[in-house]
């Protein structure tokens, strides 16, 4: 029996899973489009055949609409959804972050584990793209020798009105925080952020772009451009330095053109699209664990709140200094 999925707000990365798993996953189909904007919903339900709209997730696990929950609203908004979803045990994967803090991420574990096991996976979907996962095979068979560094680029053209400058950290930046510590296996030891001269082109309340430097347990040293004023395109790339040689993720690739004197290859213009297939892959892995009883299958609630402390050392580390991340054992129950 297929599983109903409730999606949990129709803004961009919400109408795009609802799209995502009505054309291309098997397995599931959205039942249920939460979102108390009724323009918002009403569009959304058109792309979601048979779908119910609910302006609150409470009212759609009364009306027991949904077997599964995916949360896509913006940060601050996960927490109300998390309680109450976790309070009806059902299955959830929750965009990123977690929730907007380590407390608020520490209190959701908490309710977690009086379940049986973990019911959240969180949506860093990095860990889904094909290059990612290629790297982290490479780094883990040693095969060009030990890792020494990891230099990233993670570039926006723009960000809306609404992106604040600690958004550098919870919003963009998360996403290392969260696969680098995946692709070296060690945990983030250190976080620095450094000011390069700053792009005119830049929103008035923003700094940037910055520099965001890492230092992890095993010695290896993590260097990451954030810069969300490129303007021509978004890119997210990484270069791996190893004792014997050295791997690249994230090129332009597609069509390449020879015209007018000129060598051109398109550029994607948002994660939408630079990530589609890896949004793919973990909503489908999503759906079958949820099927057949395992849940989880990618980064789960600990991992979240992993990254929540990155976050806090990283938006300290916006006012200067280096900013240690308190280390946490993994409880058993999320092993
Ligand atoms: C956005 O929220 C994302 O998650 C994107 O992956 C990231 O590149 C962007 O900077 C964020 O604003």
């Amino acid at each position: 029996q297929d599983l109903r999925i409730g999606v949990v707000g129709a803004g961009m990365m919400g109408a795009d899973h609802i799209a995502r798993i009505t054309h291309r996953i098997s397995g599931a189909f959205v039942s249920a489009i939460i979102e108390p904007d009724a323009a918002r919903a009403a569009a959304a339900a058109e792309n979601a055949p048979g779908s119910q709209t609910f302006s609150r997730i409470e009212d759609a696990i009364e009306a027991g609409a949904v077997d599964a929950v995916l949360i896509a609203t913006p940060g601050q908004f996960h927490q109300p959804v998390l309680e109450p979803a976790l309070a009806a045990r059902l299955p959830i994967l929750c965009e990123k972050p977690l929730t907007q803090d380590s407390t608020t991420s520490a209190q959701i574990l908490e309710l977690e584990q009086k379940l049986d096991r973990p019911h959240i996976q969180v949506g860093f979907m990095r860990r889904f793209d094909a290059e990612y996962e290629q790297l982290r095979q490479l780094i883990v068979s040693g095969e060009a020798g030990e890792l020494l560094m990891l230099r990233g680029v993670h570039r926006n053209p723009s960000v809306p009105d609404s992106y604040s400058q600690k958004m550098l950290i919870t919003d963009s930046v998360v996403h290392e925080f969260d696969v680098v510590p995946w692709l070296a296996g060690s945990p983030i030891k250190t976080v620095e952020v450094k000011y390069p001269r700053r792009n005119d082109l830049s929103p008035e309340r923003l700094r940037e772009p910055i520099l965001v430097l890492m230092e992890l347990e095993n010695g290896v040293h993590v260097d990451v451009e954030m810069n969300v004023s490129v303007q021509f395109g978004y890119q997210v790339g990484t270069e791996a330095v190893f004792q014997q040689g050295v791997a690249r993720i994230g090129q332009p690739s597609g069509l390449q053109l020879w015209q007018a004197g000129r060598v051109s290859t398109a550029e994607h213009q948002s994660f939408t699209t630079r990530f589609a297939a890896a949004y793919d892959n973990e909503i489908q892995r999503w759906v079958d664990a949820v099927r057949d009883g395992r849940l989880v299958d990618g980064p789960n609630a600990w991992d979240g709140y992993l990254v929540a402390l990155a976050c806090e050392a990283g938006v300290r580390a916006l006012e200067g200094g280096i900013h240690t991340v308190d280390a946490a054992e993994r409880p058993a129950f999320y092993a």
